[in-house]
């Protein structure tokens, strides 16, 4: 008599086989190898290490310094043709970029007037991977930003006054003048989950969303982002491992940029690329360039589908360069000036400027210049607006502090969650026996 297989679910974790797993078909390798690949969409793989080194000054202080050793003089790469964007959806994309940039310039004249409270972070250098990957989201996708990713939120409907407003803490800002920085979600209609200061917390919990939105009926896309540094955290691997045993749509951006605060990458992990991780984790990971919108989106667009395939996460490792201090109080003086000078060279708007412009054609001189200026127009109105808000009033600093009646309400988005009904038996599991 034959063994009868128990029918797997299409969406359940365990039909699929594990990462290098042959299929029972695949003939067995002579040599028993394991081989994966990490598909590496870059047109350069930039080659230079950072050195610490540690001097004594005349006092026999010890100072830590950085030097930079390699090819800092390669050429800059074209912009590689997307495979799935057309002239306007490209158009569109570097006008979130610029519109990014711009908002980050306003926001550090902001800052220097002394408007702002607390501190200012940047993106710079970064404008491609928040608004390409943002950009590759559907309307129901899920996502998370970091600090970096202000771009992001502009792509999924903030204006850029949310942010400035967020900032300077005035009273029509997200979150009314309770925080001054990024802690400010939408659950109602931009589903933004509310950044998390703690790196890595995010994971597990986009890869939540994922699963409750499939415990709906739903598989969704769930888009997050975790640095270089970040990503050394322990729940960094329990959330890619959870979404990843439980095939969910996370769709995990390592923001490659070469710095978390002063440390280089080059002591923050050993293995060549992050993307690398991947493979421990069973999952697709790929490489791109961070500072080439076509390549971000395009990995974003294929994780996305994959994720709305019920295909379980991807994780992409975005190569850039964070260009300027961690945020507006690092001077970033330990930073190595060539690697600045080689990356600048590598800036994503300047690139994608001379790609749309002058090799496809797809913007004239002038429709370029009427952009730039539709986007300072577009910002000298938000900073208008934001610095034209009020700061709250001091009896509002009670309210919005507890929940009220009704203000949180948490209900299914998309469905009743499908629940199977339970037998009328009581069956004993082990978990049951242990606890005991
Ligand atoms: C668990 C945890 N440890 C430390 C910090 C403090 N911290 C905030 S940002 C940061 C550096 C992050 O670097 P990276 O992840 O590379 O991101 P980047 O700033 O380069 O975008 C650190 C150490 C934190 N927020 N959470
Ligand atoms: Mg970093």
């Amino acid at each position: 008599m034959g063994i009868r297989k128990a029918k797997s679910k299409p969406t359940s974790n365990g039909n699929r086989p594990r990462n290098g797993a042959s299929s029972s078909k695949a003939k067995p390798n002579a040599t028993n190898l394991r081989t994966y690949s990490i598909p590496d969409y870059r047109l350069e793989h930039p080659n230079f290490t950072v050195r610490q080194r540690i001097e004594k000054d005349r006092l026999g202080h010890e100072h830590v310094r950085y030097e930079v050793e390699g090819d800092l003089n390669a050429p800059v790469p074209p912009i590689r043709d997307s495979k799935y964007l057309d002239k306007k959806q490209c158009i569109e994309i570097y006008r979130w970029m610029l519109l990014n940039r711009k908002m980050e310039v306003a926001l550090e004249n902001l800052y220097k007037q002394g408007k702002v409270v607390g501190g200012v972070y940047f993106g710079l250098g970064q404008e491609a991977c928040s608004c390409a990957s943002a950009y590759a989201l559907d309307e129901d996708d899920w996502f998370a930003p970091m600090i970096r990713n202000q771009g992001s939120l502009l792509v999924r409907g903030f204006a850029a006054s949310d942010t400035m407003m967020q900032y300077m803490a005035k009273a029509d800002s997200p979150t009314k003048g309770r925080d001054g920085t990024s802690h400010f979600g939408d659950i109602e209609r931009r589903n933004m989950v509310s950044p998390i200061s703690m790196l890595g917390d995010l994971i597990p919990v986009m890869a939540g969303v994922a699963l409750g939105a499939r415990l709906q009926g739903r598989n969704l896309a769930v888009m997050t982002y975790i640095g270089d540094g970040g990503q050394s955290t322990g729940v960094t691997y329990e959330g890619i491992n959870f979404a990843a045993v439980q095939n969910l749509g996370l769709v995990l951006f390592v923001e490659s940029n070469l710095w978390a605060y002063s440390t280089p990458s080059e002591l923050q992990y050993r293995c060549k690329d992050l993307a690398e991780r991947a493979i421990g984790y069973g999952i697709p990971g790929v490489i791109v360039d961070g500072t080439d919108a076509c390549q971000v989106y395009d990995a974003a667009h294929e994780a996305v589908d994959r994720a709305h395939r019920g295909e379980g996460p991807t994780l992409i490792e975005a190569k850039m360069m964070r260009m300027k201090g961690h945020a507006i109080h690092d001077a970033a003086s330990y930073v190595p000036k060539p690697m600045f000078e080689f990356w600048k060279k590598r800036d994503p708007i300047a690139r994608f400027e001379n790609y749309l412009v002058r090799e496809k054609k797809w913007l004239t001189a002038k429709e370029n210049e009427e952009l730039i200026a539709s986007v300072e127009t577009e910002i000298e109105a938000e900073r208008e607006t934001a610095v034209n808000s009020p700061m709250p009033t001091p009896e509002s600093a009670e309210g919005g502090v507890y929940c009220e009646d009704g203000c949180h309400e948490i209900k299914p988005k998309y469905g009743a969650p499908k629940v199977k009904k339970g037998t009328s038996t009581f069956k004993q599991t082990e978990a049951a026996v242990h606890l005991r």
